[in-house]
């Protein structure tokens, strides 16, 4: 699964992040890893645009508790990181949230 979707980096290390923007990544889910492009032209020449997230023991869940976007779901890592992203639709969430938690 690949997609553009907004990242936003809550907490690092169980700390506030200090950049909390919201970032459109081109996001790729590959085996255990989540990773990120500017777009697919970079994604295609393996040009990152930051670290990778390791998804093993992380926690996807929808962001009901978020109310200011719509279509956001969480990841939650063992090292105390939390990021949010938000999708188009609430069926492409779904698919995120779903590919990420049994992949
Ligand atoms: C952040 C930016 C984020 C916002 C975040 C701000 O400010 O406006 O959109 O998150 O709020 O700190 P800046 O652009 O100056 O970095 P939300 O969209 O979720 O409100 P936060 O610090 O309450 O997470």
């Amino acid at each position: 699964i690949q997609a553009f979707l907004e990242r936003k980096h809550v907490l690092i290390g169980g700390k506030r992040a200090p950049n909390r923007q919201w970032k459109v990544c081109y996001t790729v889910l590959c085996g255990q890893l989540l990773c990120f492009f500017k777009n697919k032209d970079d994604f295609g020449a393996s040009k990152a645009l930051s670290a990778p997230i390791g998804l093993h023991n992380s926690m996807c869940t929808v962001a009901d508790d978020y109310h200011k976007r719509k279509y956001t779901f969480r990841l939650v890592n063992v090292d105390g990181s939390e990021y949010l992203f938000s999708c188009s639709t609430e069926s492409e969430m779904v698919d995120w949230v779903e590919k990420i938690s049994f992949r």
